[in-house]
């Protein structure tokens, strides 16, 4: 009986050094640290977690559901020299013999710099170890905000620092060591990053500075040129304002909508779906919605949406007229370009009223409500150093203060979060990919906003080829896709009809690991009657356009292009 239990016991222990249950132990996470990885970097062996998860359903507009096994490792390093300090990190590893040699980096969004548990458990499926990182600032649900002032007007350089590049960029090189040595494994590991918004900021931060850590970047609406992104947010508030009138929340909502049903057909198909905002921009004529009805029911509202009462009217000259300047971007009292606005078929998020029940009348939401609240916080918090999220009035701001705390941002932080460096030659001759993307209706981060960044890379690294030279070369290693009614990271109920990149990933490996270029990118319908359905998007800078058979061309066409690029004239220095 004794000799049998013996047996059955050294059978079972053999079977788990390989399975996922027998390495997700925290004795052998403890003795994969890797205390040389990165220099200056001191790792707490007596910080080390381990717990594994079994048959967990992961499901994301950012990869297809799936039912995942993964190890949780936790630990905690400082720098030297540095007092009280201590960053946390997390890695998702998948069981021994599912590791297929990857590694991916994940960020964050908003003011976060991770996202939970949402983007590594993307890395599982594909094989890939995945980290995050609290940069710092305590746990890892605590908000950049609630650290970024050690008191009013002291700030925190060192939070700005890693939430700037510095903190992605050690979880990356720490966890690719610590994922070596967890499978004991030489092999070469391949390394990509994946985040949007926010997180695709911090994406630029890496392939700006860090060519050797990583072989592909996705990088999706990413809220590059911090200091004009922030601060742009308030812009359609202060339309609202000067032009005195605040349209409410149902005649905002009419305008897209109605933009949405004109503008459908100009792609050549008529799916709900405006592909081609450039033409709708060239060739709709907002003063047609005039008169037009509208009717919403009262909303309690929500996380996303303000409260508001049962409307009833119609669209009035005074919207559309606010409507126009907001799509116009923001200009100065001079009438030159500041900034670049939303693409037209966009909601108009920033915007966003909330009704007054003591005034009976529309205003820009008080008490950090609304998505210009994003700009309050950064004027007062990150330019101005108050202990505050929101300013005390907007009752002075004019669009040349906007245009002067775009200027501020830039001289506080174009080395830490400005992440508009054009030269990527580190990145190319490295051989790395880029697959960057952005929702063409995205209504936080104007899709524009994206193209003149890449734009800005094709002219300061190719200025002896032409146009079209230059974008083949570029091409063949930084890839951008407008992705026609996506919004701002995420598939679009105002648009059910139009694909989301859902397999990135999987393209990114095929392109880095196989050599398979993606010319067009695979999407897949993620919402609407047509769930499912898989298409793919133009690679920039053609243009999808829907022939007569129904077929989707990818097109060149300069009027629709030049509508894209902005001569940003009330900046007097390069704005990339
Ligand atoms: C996995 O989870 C599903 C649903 O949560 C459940 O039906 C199934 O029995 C589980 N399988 C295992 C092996 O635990
Ligand atoms: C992620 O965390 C949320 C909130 O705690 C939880 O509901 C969800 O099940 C978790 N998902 C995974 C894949 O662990
Ligand atoms: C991983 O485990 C740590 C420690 O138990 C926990 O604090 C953290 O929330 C987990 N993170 C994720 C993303 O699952
Ligand atoms: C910061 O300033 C505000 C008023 O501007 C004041 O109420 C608050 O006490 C100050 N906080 C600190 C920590 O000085
Ligand atoms: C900032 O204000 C919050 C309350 O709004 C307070 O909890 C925090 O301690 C303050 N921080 C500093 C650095 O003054
Ligand atoms: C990797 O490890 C194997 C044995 O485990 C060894 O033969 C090989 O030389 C190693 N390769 C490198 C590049 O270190
Ligand atoms: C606009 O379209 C959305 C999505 O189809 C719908 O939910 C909403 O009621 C519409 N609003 C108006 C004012 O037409
Ligand atoms: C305003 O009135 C609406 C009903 O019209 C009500 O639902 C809402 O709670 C009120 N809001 C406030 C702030 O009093
Ligand atoms: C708006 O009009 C609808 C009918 O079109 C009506 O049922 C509703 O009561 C009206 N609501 C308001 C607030 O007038
Ligand atoms: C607005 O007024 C406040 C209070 O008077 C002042 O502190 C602030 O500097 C003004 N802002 C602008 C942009 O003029
Ligand atoms: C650039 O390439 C497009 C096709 O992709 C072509 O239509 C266009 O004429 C070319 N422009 C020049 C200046 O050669
Ligand atoms: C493309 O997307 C479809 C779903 O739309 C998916 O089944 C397929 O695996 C994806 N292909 C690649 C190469 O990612
Ligand atoms: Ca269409």
């Amino acid at each position: 009986m004794l000799f049998y239990m013996v047996i059955l016991n050294l059978a079972a222990g053999f079977a788990s050094a390989s399975s996922l249950a027998g390495v997700c132990t925290t004795a052998h996470a403890r003795a994969s640290l890797p205390h040389d990885a990165y220099q200056g970097i001191l790792i707490d062996d007596s910080s080390v977690q381990a717990n594994s998860f079994s048959n967990i359903s992961i499901s994301d507009v950012m990869y297809p559901d799936a039912v995942i096994d993964y190890c949780n490792v936790t630990f905690a390093y400082s720098h030297e020299g540095r007092v009280d300090d201590r960053v946390l990190v997390t890695y998702w590893l998948p069981a021994p013999d599912k590791f297929e040699n990857r590694f991916l980096a994940t960020g964050g969004g908003g003011l976060a710099i991770n996202s939970g548990n949402t983007s590594v458990a993307g890395a599982i499926p594909y094989g890939a170890a995945a980290g995050l990182t609290d940069g710092g600032f305590g746990s890892f649900d605590v908000q950049w905000d609630e650290v970024f002032l050690l008191a009013n007007n002291t700030v925190n350089w060192q939070s700005v620092y890693m939430m700037g590049y510095q903190a992605i960029h050690e979880m990356t090189v720490i966890g690719k060591a610590f994922t070596q040595n967890f499978y004991n494994s030489n092999s070469t590991l391949y390394t990509y990053y994946q985040g949007c918004s926010e997180g695709g900021r911090e994406g630029f931060s890496q392939v700006q500075r860090f060519a050797e850590t990583y072989d592909g970047a996705i990088i999706g609406a990413p809220a590059l040129r911090y200091s004009f992104q922030q601060v742009n947010h308030l812009h359609s508030g202060i339309v609202e304002q000067t032009l005195d009138y605040y349209p409410p929340s149902c005649e905002l909502d009419k305008i897209a909508n109605a933009t949405i049903k004109a503008c459908d057909g100009l792609d050549g198909k008529r799916d709900g779906v405006v592909s081609r905002t450039d033409l709708c921009a060239l060739q709709f004529d907002l003063k047609s919605i005039i008169g037009a009805p509208y009717s919403c029911p009262a909303t309690v509202g929500s996380m996303m949406t303000l409260p508001a009462p049962a409307q009833n009217g119609t669209v009035t000259e005074k919207g559309i007229a606010v409507v126009t300047e907001i799509l116009k971007g923001l200009q100065d009292s001079q009438g030159r370009q500041v900034y670049v606005p939303y693409q037209f078929g966009a909601t108009f998020a920033d915007a966003a009223t909330e009704f007054n029940n003591a005034t009976g009348k529309w205003q820009i939401p008080e008490n950090g409500l609304g998505a210009q609240s994003y700009g309050s916080e950064w004027v007062e918090r990150y330019l101005l150093l108050q202990n505050s999220s929101t300013l005390p009035t907007l009752k002075n701001v004019t669009y040349d203060s906007i245009k002067e705390w775009m200027v501020l941002g830039l001289h506080m932080y174009s080395d830490s979060l400005q992440t508009t460096w054009p030269d990527l030659s580190s990145w190319q001759e490295a051989g790395n990919k880029i697959l960057h993307y952005h929702g063409e209706s995205d209504n936080s981060i104007p899709t524009a906003a994206s193209v003149r960044y890449r734009e800005s890379v094709r002219k300061i690294m190719y200025p002896h080829l032409s146009y079209n030279a230059s974008e083949a070369a570029l091409s063949e290693w930084y890839k951008f896709y407008s992705i026609p009614g996506a919004a701002h990271c995420s598939d679009n109920p105002y648009q059910p009809n139009a694909a989301f990149p859902q397999t990135n990933l999987k393209v990114m490996i095929g392109w880095v690991e196989k050599g398979v270029a993606p010319d067009t990118l695979n999407a897949t319908v993620l919402l609407g009657e047509n769930k499912g359905a898989n298409q793919q998007i133009c690679a920039w800078p053609l243009r999808p356009f829907w022939n007569d058979n129904g077929a989707v061309e990818c097109v060149y066409d300069q009027k629709s292009l030049n509508s894209w690029f902005y001569d940003l004239d009330a900046i007097k220095v390069p704005v990339f």
